[in-house]
């Protein structure tokens, strides 16, 4: 009989803990996808966030660590500048790193530590239980914006692959979705190019993921992933921002 599904060999045989219809799990299966086409099981190093993927050490079959909230480039760069023939990601919320953690992307970007950034975007904490993120919508209801976010109050939200384009030490900025299967593609290649720039010693990268969050949205899993087409695309493009002429 012709196999037709089977788990990556660096994601671990491990049911998620996450809620029905989050996408993070689709996020890990096509990290570890790319791990094992690249073939670097043996090298990969994770900096996992804090967020509701801070048990990622639990499903990626590789080296992982756990970083403080928000410092995962901090611990990324330790290891690489140690370690610099380890491929080096981390993996982080939004709030996690365009909250906490802003300096730390924006200074390992601009140093141009060869690390792998891959940051789900998904509008909301999803593990404190729902407030209002620094990629919130306007307008978006949350736990700390029950009145919608309101830019006299809580500004606009932050688009953190636009503002690494400009800095010379990144080489390539990308945004991608889950939000249907064609996305998903599109976000697996993604991530593969990210991998293989840092591979190839041409920079920092990092992959923007939209994802869903059912749960603190207050939808059904199958209008999450309407309401992040028909909201969360608009205000976050997708597309590839930056791309090194060595990796087309
Ligand atoms: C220093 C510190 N401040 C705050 C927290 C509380 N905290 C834990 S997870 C989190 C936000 C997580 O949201 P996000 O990074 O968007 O990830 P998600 O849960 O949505 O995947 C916060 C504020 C913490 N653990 N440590
Ligand atoms: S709270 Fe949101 S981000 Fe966290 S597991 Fe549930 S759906 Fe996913």
């Amino acid at each position: 009989m012709k196999k037709v599904f089977s788990r990556p060999k660096s994601l671990k045989d491990m049911p998620f803990h996450y809620c029905p219809g989050c996408t993070h799990g689709i996020a890990h299966r096509l990290v570890c996808e790319v791990i094992d086409e690249l073939d670097i099981q043996g090298v990969a190093v994770g900096v996992g966030s804090v967020g509701c993927s801070v048990f990622t050490m639990n499903y990626f079959d590789i080296d992982m660590l756990q970083g403080a909230h928000g410092r995962a480039p901090a611990v990324a760069t330790g290891i690489k500048r140690v370690l610099p023939d380890r491929v080096v990601f981390t993996y982080q919320g939004d709030g996690d790193l365009a909250a906490i953690g802003t300096g730390e992307f924006i200074h390992a970007a601009t140093r141009g530590e060869k690390i792998t950034v891959i940051y789900i975007n998904n509008a909301v904490y999803g593990m404190t239980g729902g407030q209002m993120a620094p990629t919130t919508l306007m307008g978006q209801r949350t736990k700390t914006t029950p009145g919608g976010r309101d830019k006299d109050i809580n500004g606009f939200p932050i688009k953190v692959c636009e503002i690494l384009v400009p800095l010379e030490g990144s080489a390539y900025v990308a945004r991608v979705s889950l939000h249907n299967p064609k996305s998903i593609i599109q976000a697996k290649k993604a991530i593969k190019k990210a991998f293989t720039v840092q591979i190839k010693g041409l920079g920092f990268s990092l992959v923007e993921v939209l994802s869903t969050c059912p749960t603190n949205w207050s939808l059904t899993p199958l209008e999450a992933v309407k309401w992040l087409e028909e909201n969360m695309i608009p205000y976050y493009p997708l597309g590839e921002f930056k791309t090194p002429a060595e990796v087309v």
